[in-house]
């Protein structure tokens, strides 16, 4: 006997549950989260226990107190923030009458409204198909479509064994089809290594900026948005830093808190670009309260799908909206990708991480070297030219090792050391 489930509404209850006092409590995130899907949270609750109770999760008082609640705000849906067995889910459905979705289910709907490329869509997909194979049990179906039509069956399958067999075979073939897209990606990514180009990828919780500061330095045009992840399809750009040349950036999807397993697993293409990455530019939110719980999350994110050891560089974003004392994580650099303060100085601590000396050097070039004086200025690495008796150039330079040492294979071209001088932000282009 199967269940006809609530339809999903758009105004819905918020049921926080506290299984453990210990336990960090984010209501706010996600009152985010349920706005950032388009649902209006028109009331919120919040029920403490020490244990889950087995039938609802909550418990049966609590349970009341839920549909006297929903009643009250004529909501038509329950968010619960927390995880749920389908069959604690399915009790409080039938006893709140109305759709109960948990946290999990919520965060997949985000991404599936969200998702626009083939990839990011096959993605999503295949989140929502391992999460609803975790869920099939014996009258409760997430996929009623699916339901078994007259020849579909096969001989002495229950219609469980039918829906589960059809969610294997369904899994497979996106798992080939994303296999495909992994594989393009990967051309790509060996392609840039080849050619020496090299990447920085933005990282970072959802709505800290990534996107704001990556059209801010790329001059893109990436939608911005105050709703949580704005972005999921991975876009990349070229940016000259000085010193370096160009490279290319990448803005990706943003994390969240206890971010849904299936969902790593599933985004572990895209996730895996940060891995072949150069160096993370990790944007945080100065602007919030619990920043510093955030960027632990990221990094634990980045430590699951084995990025940990790639060189980071950690910014704070929007200190146009923090006075400056009030700025968490001391030392850090900070910009405001909205109003471009001190994106001289992130530029500058990007190129330095991308191993640009300390010092300048001064490199004399014979008048004939009118090619190397080129490709100099082309990387961004000249702070300053002179002209030399002889009518050659005396440039200083300020450059990574790549260009220093493709300098010194250079015929006739002579470098000499110079002691430290200024930031090339504070010098003159
Ligand atoms: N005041 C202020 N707001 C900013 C700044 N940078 C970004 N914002 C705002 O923060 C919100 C989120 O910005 P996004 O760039 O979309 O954030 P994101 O990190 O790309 O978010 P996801 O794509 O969801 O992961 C938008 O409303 C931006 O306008 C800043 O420096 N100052
Ligand atoms: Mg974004």
């Amino acid at each position: 006997m199967f269940f006809d489930r609530f339809d999903v509404g758009r105004h819905a209850v918020l049921l926080h549950v506290r299984l453990d006092d210990t336990e960090t409590f984010d209501a706010q995130e996600f009152g985010e989260l349920a706005r950032s899907a388009g649902i209006d949270v028109v009331g919120e609750m919040l029920a403490s226990r020490r244990q889950a109770h087995p039938r609802w999760l909550v418990g049966s008082g609590k349970v009341e107190e839920a549909r006297d609640h929903v009643i009250a705000v004529e909501a038509n849906l329950v968010l619960v923030n927390a995880e749920m067995t389908p069959g604690q889910q399915r009790n409080l459905e039938v006893a709140v009458e109305c759709r109960v979705m948990t946290r999990t289910e919520l965060i997949l709907n985000i991404f599936a409204d969200r998702a626009r490329t083939h990839e990011g869509q096959l993605q999503v997909e295949l989140a929502q198909l391992k999460h609803a194979q975790t869920r099939l049990i014996r009258g409760w179906t997430h996929l009623d479509r699916q339901k078994g039509g007259i020849g579909l069956r096969g001989a002495g399958e229950t219609q469980l064994e039918l829906d589960q067999r059809l969610l294997g075979e369904r899994i497979k073939t996106l798992q080939k089809k994303l296999g495909r897209v992994e594989r393009r990606r990967g051309q790509g990514r060996r392609r840039r290594h080849r050619s020496g180009t090299r990447t920085i990828a933005l990282v970072g919780y959802t709505n800290a900026g990534k996107s704001t500061l990556f059209n801010t330095l790329t001059s893109a045009d990436v939608a911005v948005q105050d709703r949580l992840f704005a972005t999921l399809d991975p876009t990349m750009r070229k940016l000259k830093i000085p010193g370096v040349g160009d490279v290319v950036m990448a803005d990706t999807v943003g994390f969240v808190s206890r971010l849904p397993h299936t969902l790593v697993d599933a985004f572990k293409a895209t996730l895996e670009e940060l891995k072949g990455s150069d160096l993370l530019l990790h944007v945080v939110d100065g602007s919030v309260l619990d920043s510093d719980r955030r960027v632990a999350d990221v990094l634990e994110v980045l430590k699951e799908i084995g990025a940990a050891s790639v060189p980071m560089v950690t910014v704070l974003n929007k200190s146009d909206l923090v006075t400056k004392g009030e700025l968490p994580l001391k030392d850090t650099l900070r910009v405001s990708a909205r109003t471009g303060a001190g994106l001289e100085n992130l530029i500058d601590a990007l190129g330095r991480a991308l191993g640009v000396e300390g010092c300048p050097i001064e490199v004399m070039l014979p008048a004939a070297q009118g090619k190397t004086r080129a490709w100099l200025y082309e990387a961004g690495a000249v702070l300053d030219e002179q002209t030399a008796a002889d009518g050659g150039v005396v440039l200083t330079v300020r450059a990574d090792n790549r260009l220093l040492n493709r300098l010194r294979r250079t015929p006739r071209v002579f470098l000499r050391n110079l002691g430290p001088v200024p930031r090339i932000s504070s010098l003159p282009n």
